[in-house]
């Protein structure tokens, strides 16, 4: 079981371009772009509510290229929440995740106690869909997961999918909200403070 410490870890899987980074960076920092700039790994930092004080939420957004097992192996075992991502308009996307379900199984052991929650990304596009919604709720179903279809172009579920993933854990009272009060001068303040820094 990962330490209890500040930082509220969670990390997002998923096979190359289903979207794992727009996802994050549409509910970081509210952008989506359109062209296509494959990750190695990146974190991103957000001040949260935790237990009644604060704590900070570190997204972990992953690379698709499954050339780093042991980094993945590590995000692993710090985790303390799974993003599953696939996109619907690849049933390839689906298969390639169930590896990466395994080696959390096989890490974490008892996944009763954690939050994991499937996405189906890309659900704007409705011409090119190759798995359907009950495909991933069967999925889900057999996973003891929850689930959701998203769209970081249209913002469809974003800021819920990481309300529900937190709304999951139940071993600490972790919420986006942090009082509801705060102004746009603290809230820029805090996202500042955050904010992962190359040096
Ligand atoms: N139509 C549509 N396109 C999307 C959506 N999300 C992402 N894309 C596009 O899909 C492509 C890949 O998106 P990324 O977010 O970079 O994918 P990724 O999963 O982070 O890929 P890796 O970092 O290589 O693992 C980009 O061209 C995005 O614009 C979505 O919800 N709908
Ligand atoms: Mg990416």
């Amino acid at each position: 079981m990962p330490e209890q410490s500040n930082d509220y870890r969670v990390v997002v899987f998923g096979a190359g371009g289903v979207g794992k980074s727009s996802l994050v960076l549409r509910f970081v920092k509210g952008t989506f772009r359109e062209s296509y700039i494959p990750t190695i790994e990146d974190t991103y930092r957000q001040v949260i509510s935790c237990d009644k004080s604060i704590c900070t939420l570190q997204i972990t957004d992953t690379t698709g290229s499954h050339q780093f097992p042991a980094m993945q192996r590590l995000s692993i075992s710090k985790g303390h929440a799974f993003i599953l991502v696939y996109s619907v308009t690849s049933k390839q996307s689906l298969e390639e995740l169930k590896p990466i379900f395994e080696q959390i199984c096989q890490i974490k052991g008892d996944l009763e106690s954690i939050p994991i929650m499937l996405v189906g990304n890309k659900c704007d596009e409705t011409s090119g869909r190759e798995v359907e919604m009950s495909d991933g709720e069967a999925m889900s179903k057999k996973w003891k997961c929850a689930f959701m279809e998203t769209s970081a172009k249209t913002n469809h579920n974003v800021k819920e999918l990481f309300q529900e993933l937190l709304n999951l854990e139940k071993r600490r009272n972790v919420s986006l909200q942090i009082d509801g009060k705060k102004n746009k001068q603290q809230k820029r303040a805090e996202k500042l403070k955050g904010k992962c820094v190359v040096m």
